[in-house]
Order: structure tokens, then C-alpha cells, then sequence
């Protein structure tokens, strides 16, 4: 059920009742106890929950509290089994940075090898730590007192031209790895030895410091592109009431967010006939290829590791958003149980989409065409060096597209030992002696269906299979037609997508239209942004395979359950994914006549070879799927979209659209 997000005097409130009823005392530095996240208990609603995660770094206990609001009392509490570790909270990356940048070790380390004396200079990134093998999870076991390490390694990099410094260009071979409870640097992997240079080329793309590069371009180019402005004199075509609810060209639709995903939308219907409960990104596994340590450890699953929504930006207007721009706040937390104001976080436009439909009776050029006008509901995650631009787009056709832009800077790193050649091995030489490693971007959509209402969903692969010639069906070859597989059970559903057979997968109710008989329906058409991709490519028996089995099939469907939101379970750092998709399916439960509805998992994503080109900053790479109706109206519903003309676009020639009679 949608509840919406907590607001500030929530997040305090809950916060308040923490610390007051578990006896915390109350820590502006949270040395005691650090909030990981204050959020809407969304199964909990109509009535206001908050939802909480804590971590307690002197014990390394982890705890999750629902809190009912109106009375301010801890309806449960649930201790997680120790080692289990929340995910990394933006205060836990300054501090794990912090710790690194006041550590004597790294700073002897920096000075004996490089003649590093200005730690300003020196960018620590912070990844959380893929347990790739017994060695990786031993070093969780540092400490003598049993007390789990909560660990964060720090990719380093020199800032050589200063703050605004492309320091990919710069990478550092030592990697300090630091405990957050203990808030000490474990160890500095690295150091065994002898230290390599650090490349000194400048290759920047900030507007201060493009004069600087040591190539590629130092000035702006002479042909400046002229104005495009995107004008709406008559204001927008949506509505918004109580501050998430939108109506728009027939859909209607609330909008969520929180820390973890970020956007979320619910209860999608168009022209009253709903389509979708709930939709949102729910994880991501994004594996490095590279086997020499320590970047075998160098996996993030950005959702769980992150949060999408701790992530997110404050998008500016006129660069980021163009036109007549409606922008969300969010109220996130930080670390100390404050809230937190996230200004224009959520983004939410018209675009004009060039054409939806058009027909000209060649005869008489009676021309009659129409424009596409999109809705899109957007957020920007920076997770640490990349940039996931994250587009929901609404069509009046009835359409849903999903979006994914990936942009950002690549995660660089010097040579390996073995590749003393110069040249990388599992990488591509994006700058003077800088590395950037092949990888992959696994996204994972959950589709919390409702085609005509939740009860009688089903889903079935659709293949489209070319027949043989027969004598009496097919006796001239010409016949491929679709067939289709009604998915009964959770282990039949675990389908991977065929391009050869134009595969996708058909979500129905058990209405049929009345012209065609055929079951109503929203088809997910798989990479309809972006080229079709395989699932994960690592080794089935890799610890990053059993961790991203989400990732290891593109489609996954389960009857709806509350508990089942996160397809790498909810807890990922130095997990193992024991917990989600993979022993939830296990059950094989059925995938008829669910009561409360199916979940459709969708993963997809981008395999990355770095270009040249992606660097020093990477032009946006596109992948994405979408929900098309199929058989769901009685025909195109984009018919009734009346013509117009933009006058705004008349110069001296006739506009070209208008009916000619
Ligand atoms: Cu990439």
C-alpha cells in the first residue's frame, strides 16, 4: 500500500524514540549509535510506521525498528544476526575518508613512496568490499574481540590540479581499507611493492580547468550552438494534489522516494484501469573483470551497498532539467537521526518525443500526425565516481518507458604487477599509464504488476518461432508466428531473453478484449533503450555470481509478498546473497491465481569495455525496457489526441501538419 515519505518532524520524531526507549544517549557525532535510515514503513500504511535502521559501532549490532508515529511506540524490534552490515550512509563515506585522510600509516605510506605531504591532495574513494574469497572474508575477522569489521576500502587518487581536479587521471596504487566501528585503516593493500608513477597528464572536462589539459581540447569549440529553448507559455499539462499525486494524459500515479531506491511510483493506472502497484530500481551488481588482488574485491552493488536515494542530486534547472520543470524535495537522514532536505531531487517534465502516429492518404496528401508528449519522472544518482540518470517516461499511448543514462567518471586504477608491460590485461588504457577495468552494470527493475487490477495476473514468454515447411500448414516456408508459454511457477519463470526469437514477456489479466478475445495485457519488451545485453558474465561458481543471482537471469517472477524487496537481499555489504531472489524462488511457489498479485523482476544492463571516449568523463550510455500494452484497448488510444499546430514553430514556410482539404 502507497504512504507516503516521512517528513522532517517524522524522521525526528522516530529518531526521538529511538534513542529514548533503547536507552542510547544522544551523540551529535553518532559514536554510539548511527542511524543508517528513517523511512516510511509502506506495508504498515494507512496508519504512519517508520521504518529503522541502527548500527552500533562500539558492539557492531545492527538493529531494525518499526515505530508507530501517532504514538511514538517501537512496534517491533528486531536484532540482525551479528556481521550482517547496513548499507554505506553518505556520513559513512566522509568518515570512512576521514579515517584515511588523519591516518599516520596512509600518510607515511603516501610520503615514502610518492612524496605525498598534502593529504587535501589525495581523493579517497569509498567502495564497500566484495568478499571474493576466504582470505577477503578473514579480514572481516581483524579484530581479536569478535566484533565484526564493518569495512570500506578507499581507492586513492592525486588531485594534482587542485579541488576541481579530475583525479581519475591520477590514480594511487595503495589501497588503505578501513573498519568504520573501530574507525582505524586495517590495512593498505599495495605495498609489497616497489611504487609505480603516478600519471601526471591533465585530463580534465571541469570549465576552470579544460585551459590545463596536457591534450584533448583546452579551449571551447568556435561554433557554439544557438539557443533551443523549450517554452510552455500555458504552463504544464499535469496536475499534482497533496504533493505526490499526478494526474496527466489519463495516467495517474503517486510518487515515493526513499533512501535506498530513490523514485518509486504507485499505483499507475491509465484512463481508471490500473496497470502497476508499485515500480521502482531495486538493486544493481556491478562486477570489475579484472583478477588481479586486490581488484577482485572491486564488485559494488550500488542500491544496497549506497541507496539510490542517499545518492541522489539536487538538479538544477536550465542544464540538468529544460523547460517547465515541477521538482520534488525529499527529506532523507543522516547519521545522527537529523533530517536531512534534499532540494529538487525528483524531476518531473514534458518532453516533446517527436511523432507518435502519423498516416498521409498518399492520394489527396490528406496528412493527419501527431506529436509524442512524454511525461518523465527522473532522479540522478552520483554513486561515488558514476553517474545513474534514471528516467521514468509515460507516453499518452499508454506506454511506460524505463531509462537508464549511465554517465560519470571511470573508476581508474593503475597496472597490475603482471601487466608490466604497460598494457592492461582486462582493461583499456584510457589516458597516459591509467587503467580502466572492463565491467558490467546489472540493473534489477521490481514490477509489482496489477494488468486490470492485481488477482489474476499471469505471466507468458512470448516467442516468435519460424515454422518448417509443411505440405499442408506451411507448404511455402513463409510462416513464424508467436508462441506463447504460460510461466506456472517461480523456477519456470526464471527465463533469459532470445533476440533470435524476438522474446518478451506478456503480463495478463483474466479479462479478455472484446473485439480480439485476447487477454488484456502489458508486454515487457526487454531493451527497447540501448542494445540487448547478456546477464552476468562472470563465472557461474564466482562469489559474484551467487551474490548477483538476480543478475544471472533477465526475467524473475514471484507471487507478491511484502518482506520481498530486495532481489540481493536487504542487507548487501559483505553479504553472499543467501538471502533474495534465488531462496525465495526456491519454493517454487505457484505463479496462478495469486491472491495479492505477482512481482516481475527484470534485469538488464549495460556491459562496459571503457572507450577512450569515456574519459575524462563519459558521454551518457542508454539502456532500459518498456511496458506496452498488448490487447489492452480496444485500439490505439492514441487517437483522441486532438490535432494542433505549433504556432511557436512557424518561421516563413507553411506549418506542415495542417490537414489540407
Ligand atoms: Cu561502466
Amino acid at each position: 500500500m502507497y504512504a507516503p515519505p516521512l517528513t522532517a518532524d517524522e524522521i525526528t520524531t522516530a529518531a526521538g524514540v529511538i534513542r529514548q526507549q533503547t536507552g542510547v544517549t544522544d551523540d551529535p557525532h553518532g559514536q554510539e549509535l548511527r542511524f543508517v535510515a528513517i523511512s516510511t514503513q509502506e506495508s504498515a500504511a494507512p496508519a504512519r510506521h517508520a521504518h529503522i535502521i541502527t548500527v552500533e559501532p562500539p558492539t557492531g549490532k545492527a538493529t531494525e525498528y518499526v515505530v508507530r508515529l501517532v504514538d511514538q511506540t517501537i512496534v517491533s524490534t528486531l536484532e540482525l544476526p551479528l556481521g550482517t552490515q547496513p548499507l554505506f550512509t553518505p556520513d559513512d563515506c566522509d568518515l570512512a575518508e576521514q579515517v584515511v585522510q588523519q591516518s599516520p600509516e596512509v600518510a607515511a605510506a603516501l610520503e615514502e613512496r610518492y612524496g605525498i605531504t598534502d593529504m587535501t591532495r589525495v581523493a579517497c574513494d569509498p567502495w564497500s568490499i566484495h568478499l571474493a574469497c576466504d582470505d577477503d572474508t578473514a579480514l572481516t575477522q581483524w579484530r581479536t574481540d569478535g566484533i565484526p569489521g564493518r569495512l570500506v576500502q578507499t581507492f586513492l587518487y592525486y588531485r594534482q590540479d587542485g579541488m576541481a581536479d579530475n583525479h581519475y587521471a591520477h590514480p594511487i596504487d595503495i589501497l588503505p581499507v578501513v573498519d568504520l566501528n573501530a574507525r582505524v585503516v586495517v590495512c593498505i593493500h599495495g605495498m609489497d611493492r616497489p611504487a609505480p608513477k603516478i600519471p601526471t597528464d591533465s585530463v580534465n572536462y571541469h570549465r576552470d580547468l579544460l585551459h590545463n589539459n596536457s591534450y584533448l581540447a583546452t579551449k571551447w569549440r568556435s561554433d557554439v550552438p544557438k539557443s533551443l529553448n523549450v517554452l510552455q507559455p500555458e504552463g504544464p499539462s499535469f496536475t499534482v494534489t497533496n504533493d505526490t499525486h499526478v494526474e496527466w494524459q489519463k495516467w495517474s500515479f503517486d510518487i515515493g522516494f526513499n533512501y535506498r531506491e530513490g523514485l518509486t511510483l504507485h499505483n499507475m493506472s491509465f484512463d481508471g484501469r490500473p496497470v502497476l502497484n508499485r515500480a521502482s530500481l531495486v538493486e544493481m551488481a556491478v562486477p570489475y573483470a579484472d583478477p588481479y588482488p586486490p581488484h577482485t574485491r572491486k564488485c559494488a552493488f550500488d542500491v544496497g551497498d549506497y541507496g539510490l536515494g542517499y545518492c541522489a542530486n539536487s538538479l538544477q534547472l536550465g542544464c540538468d532539467c529544460l523547460g517547465h520543470i515541477r521538482y520534488f524535495d525529499v527529506v532523507l537522514n543522516d547519521a545522527a537521526g537529523n533530517p536531512v532536505h534534499k532540494p529538487k531531487a525528483i524531476c518531473m517534465h514534458e518532453e516533446d518525443q517527436g511523432i507518435l502516429w502519423k498516416h498521409v492518404e498518399y492520394r489527396n496528401g490528406y496528412n493527419e500526425s501527431r506529436r509524442s508528449r512524454e511525461l518523465v519522472i527522473s532522479f540522478v544518482a552520483t554513486v561515488v565516481n558514476y553517474e545513474y540518470l534514471f528516467y521514468w517516461r509515460l507516453k499518452q499511448d499508454g506506454m511506460i518507458d524505463f531509462e537508464i543514462k549511465l554517465s560519470g567518471e571511470l573508476s581508474t586504477n593503475l597496472l597490475s604487477a603482471p601487466e608490466s608491460d604497460g598494457r592492461p590485461t582486462h582493461g583499456v588504457l584510457v589516458a597516459p599509464g591509467v587503467n580502466s577495468q572492463i565491467h558490467q552494470h546489472m540493473f534489477c527493475a521490481r514490477l509489482d504488476m496489477a494488468v486490470d487490477g492485481v488477482e489474476h495476473n499471469t505471466v507468458r514468454e512470448v516467442d516468435i518461432v519460424s515454422r518448417p515447411i509443411d505440405p499442408v500448414s506451411n507448404p511455402y516456408g513463409n510462416v513464424f508466428e508467436p508462441v506463447e508459454t504460460l510461466l506456472t511457477t517461480e523456477q519456470a519463470a526464471i527465463r533469459t531473453l532470445d533476440v533470435t526469437k524476438a522474446r518478451t514477456w506478456k503480463i495478463s489479466s483474466n479479462k479478455t478484449n472484446p473485439i480480439n478475445g485476447k487477454l488484456t495485457s502489458y508486454k515487457l519488451v526487454p531493451f527497447s533503450k540501448g542494445a540487448a545485453q547478456p546477464v552476468l558474465m562472470t563465472d557461474p561458481s564466482s562469489a559474484v555470481s551467487k551474490k548477483g543471482s538476480f543478475a544471472t537471469s533477465h526475467l524473475w517472477v514471484t507471487p507478491y509478498h511484502p518482506k520481498e524487496r530486495f532481489p540481493a537481499g536487504e542487507y548487501t555489504p559483505q553479504g553472499d546473497g543467501s538471502v533474495g531472489l534465488p531462496q525465495w524462488t526456491s519454493r517454487d511457489r505457484s505463479l496462478l491465481d495469486c491472491p495479492e498479485g505477482i512481482v516481475v523482476w527484470h534485469a538488464f544492463g549495460v556491459l562496459h569495455v571503457p572507450r577512450i571516449e569515456d574519459f575524462p568523463v563519459m558521454p551518457c550510455e542508454i539502456t532500459g525496457f518498456s511496458l506496452k500494452p498488448d490487447n489492452f484497448f480496444l485500439g490505439n488510444p492514441g487517437i483522441d489526441i486532438p490535432p494542433e499546430v505549433n504556432e511557436a514553430s512557424k518561421l516563413d514556410t507553411m506549418a506542415c501538419c495542417a490537414a489540407k482539404d
